[in-house]
């Protein structure tokens, strides 16, 4: 038994399934974790003193790649000075300027502690500014756990969302209404049987939670036109497009504007923070200067916006950053789509920027009914060859591939040569 084994079995007895995080479990490639002692650069080392190249980055705070020497010395700095007051701090307002100068459209901001927290928030702001209760969500796309977003489309006729979980009443997912991915036809629809009552349409403007899908071409700017149409507010959850696909995120990579932004991962740099950000008028709701109610002890924790203050200010002051974590994208989506033409490989590679997936099936993904033709027992297969040979992806076929400024050519070289052998094995 490795010790990574050893550990999870013991795991098992004081965390539900050993993990923190259910993805982390590798129950959907049949294997169990690596326990991760130490990460640098592109690299990460388990317990066992394995190497791996890691395509995974914590799921994309780490977009200049693990134990960044700045970051570590912001946070070490600043946790010398106390991990924690409960009390405003000027490095609050440091970082909320500079995502409002990166940003387009986001003009105030409220820090949280979680991806999952932000969107919660989010939607509260909608609800409370629009006074109307129904939210339209994508099926596939995926904004965290909170009971409203624990909601999958109900049976033909019924618009209302029913429990994706247990523990989720259904009067707390009646209110979710569930839409098609790059199906504009399905929103206008769902526009039209709630006439007047939907306060927001929450999107990932690339869905990266179904594997990654990129937004059909005027998707997004019809969303932004159904929104103005029936007085509704568009919620981009950004959590992982934000600052990666571009310094402003999708918004300004697709140039489509959003009422509010959500935003987790990179802004922490690996710390635990969350963001809701946007329109002045709305923003302007939350307590204590409106009545929409949000607070968090740790919200705007000083040591985490250390980190994230200087992962911001490294990516702003390098755009060059983007060029070549984009180009490294492009650079794998191609090589792995020769290898898979040259061998027969049975997969569909997407992706934008440095965000990529490969899809095992060969057909188009447009949708999470699309991504789920997959075979996840080929992918699961192919994942733990992968991870044999020393390279770390998502374990699981309905993630993302993430790239950062520590990969390099080589690295996805290598990787592309060894999924050329699984697939001619
Ligand atoms: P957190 O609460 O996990 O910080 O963020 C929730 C969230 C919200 N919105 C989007 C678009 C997200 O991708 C996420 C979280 N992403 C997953 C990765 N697919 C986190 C990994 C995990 O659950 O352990």
């Amino acid at each position: 038994m490795t010790r990574s084994e050893q550990v999870f079995a013991e795991a098992q007895n004081y965390i539900p399934g050993g993990v923190n995080s259910p993805v982390r479990a590798f129950q959907s490639v049949g294997s169990t974790p690596r326990m991760i002692a130490r990460a640098d650069g592109a690299r990460m080392f388990d317990i066992d003193g394995r190497e791996y190249v890691d395509f995974v980055g914590s799921w994309g705070p780490m977009i200049l790649g693990h134990n960044h020497p700045a970051v570590r010395e912001a946070v070490v700095k600043a946790a010398a000075n106390g991990l924690s007051f409960g009390a405003a701090t000027e490095i609050e307002v440091e970082v909320a300027k500079l995502i409002c100068s990166m940003v387009p459209n986001v003009e105030m901001i409220r820090m949280v502690n979680s991806g999952t927290e932000a969107v919660m928030s989010a939607i509260r702001a909608a609800r409370g500014f629009t006074k109307r209760n129904r939210i339209i969500k994508f099926a596939g796309c995926y904004h965290g756990h909170s009971d409203a977003m624990l909601v999958k489309a109900g049976s033909g006729v019924m618009t209302s969302g029913i429990p994706d979980s247990a523990g989720v009443p259904a009067a707390c997912a009646a209110d979710t209404l569930t839409a098609v991915y790059n199906d504009l036809a399905s929103v206008e629809e769902l526009f039209s049987q709630n006439k007047d009552e939907v306060a927001a349409v929450i999107v990932e403007p690339v869905a990266a939670n179904m594997g990654v899908v990129e937004p059909a071409p005027g998707f997004l700017s019809g969303l932004r036109e159904l929104c103005d149409k029936n007085g509704a507010l568009l919620i981009f959850d950004e959590v992982i497009t934000g600052f990666r696909l571009a310094l402003g995120g999708a918004q300004e990579y697709y140039g489509v504007r959003a009422d509010l932004v959500t935003f987790g991962k990179i802004i922490g740099a690996g710390m635990p923070v969350g963001a809701y950000a946007g329109r002045r008028d709305v923003m302007s709701m939350i307590s204590p200067k409106g009545s929409v109610y949000q607070a968090g002890t740790l919200s705007g924790n000083p040591v985490a916006m250390a980190a994230g203050l200087t992962q911001l200010t490294i990516l702003k002051e390098t755009p060059a950053v983007y060029e070549k974590v984009n180009s490294l994208g492009d650079t794998f989506r191609a090589e792995m789509r020769k290898m898979a033409a040259e061998t027969g490989a049975p997969v569909t590679v997407t992706g934008v920027g440095s965000l990529s997936c490969v899809f095992f099936t060969p057909n188009p993904v447009k949708n999470y009914t699309d991504a789920k033709t997959s075979d996840t027992a080929l992918f699961a297969k192919y994942f733990l060859h992968m991870l044999d040979k020393g390279f770390y992806f998502a374990p699981s076929q309905f993630e993302a591939i993430f790239l950062s400024a520590a990969h390099t050519k080589e690295d996805l070289d290598a990787a592309v040569k060894t999924a050329r052998e699984f697939f001619t094995a």
